[in-house]
């Protein structure tokens, strides 16, 4: 009864034998092989309205640091781009690595960046996050790669609620926080149908994933590397390498908005 992790021993490879939809048809993430992505010209731009006052907190949930959004109306919400209908924001988070040579979940011909957020909507077909993350159209996920560059100052306000987070089941208030400021100049992204790249894996992810990656320092991913796993009282247990590898593509095709 051991719950899953990023260890050798609850880690990727080990969450097949708790959750079988790992080995599914339409797993994430992936290698994004640009030279085998298909230009699609009937992908709209992303549409992506987000309201500052619906941000409420930030919490380390053992796994990666979240920031939750009020879901209640649709006042943080992504339309167009690849997907029909409404989906509202419900949170965002990264994964990152130990080091700054890994740490992305998706890479790019094999490239793997320092980390990568997740901004998490759901479809308001359904009347809650929790009933769509199990329909085929439940979710949309947009994921950006950082890259080691300048200093990312709207990085920083997230990083200085970490001291305040580090350890599992922490949250504190996180008022006003505009995700926008968040996203690379240039929206252009590659999607493709997969999953939640944590358990439950889920196959009901709308990937979307930008091709323009936005910059972080090694110093501001160094704090990233100072939260932890473990929850007070235990061994600390730096929260690092919280990526799942590149999964199988069995036969999906990678769209790409851009030529
Ligand atoms: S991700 O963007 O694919 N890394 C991702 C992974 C998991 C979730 C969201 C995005 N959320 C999880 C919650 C679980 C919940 C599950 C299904 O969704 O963390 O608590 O069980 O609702
Ligand atoms: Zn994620």
């Amino acid at each position: 009864t051991m719950s899953w992790g990023y260890k050798p021993n609850n880690g990727p490879q080990k969450w097949v034998e708790n959750f079988p939809i790992a080995d599914g048809v339409r797993q994430s993430p992936i290698d994004i092989v640009p030279g085998q992505a298909s230009y699609d010209a009937g992908l709209k731009p992303l549409d992506l309205k987000y309201d500052p006052s619906t941000c409420l907190d930030i919490l380390n949930n053992g796994h990666s640091v979240q920031v939750t959004f009020a879901d209640d109306t649709d006042s943080s919400r992504l339309t167009d781009g690849p997907i029909s209908g409404l989906y509202r924001l419900k949170q965002f988070h990264f994964h990152w690595g130990a080091s700054d040579d890994k740490g992305s979940e998706h890479t790019v011909a094999g490239t793997k960046y320092p980390a990568e957020l997740h901004l998490v909507h759901w479809n308001t077909k359904y009347a809650s996050f929790s009933e769509a993350a199990s329909k085929p159209d439940g979710l949309a996920v947009v994921g950006v790669f950082l890259k080691i560059g300048g200093e990312n100052p709207n990085l920083q306000k997230l990083l200085d609620a970490f001291d305040t987070i580090k350890s599992k089941g922490k949250q504190t208030s996180f008022a006003n926080f505009d995700p926008s400021t968040l996203l690379p100049g240039c929206l252009d992204y590659w999607t493709y149908d997969g999953s939640l790249t944590t358990p439950p894996l889920y196959e009901s992810v709308t990937w979307i994933v930008c091709k323009e990656p936005i910059t972080a320092s090694s110093g501001q991913m160094a704090k990233f590397r100072t939260l932890l796993f473990s929850a007070d009282g235990a061994a600390p247990d730096c929260m690092v390498n919280n990526y799942r590898p590149p999964q199988p593509l069995k036969g999906r095709t990678v769209r790409a908005s851009f030529k």
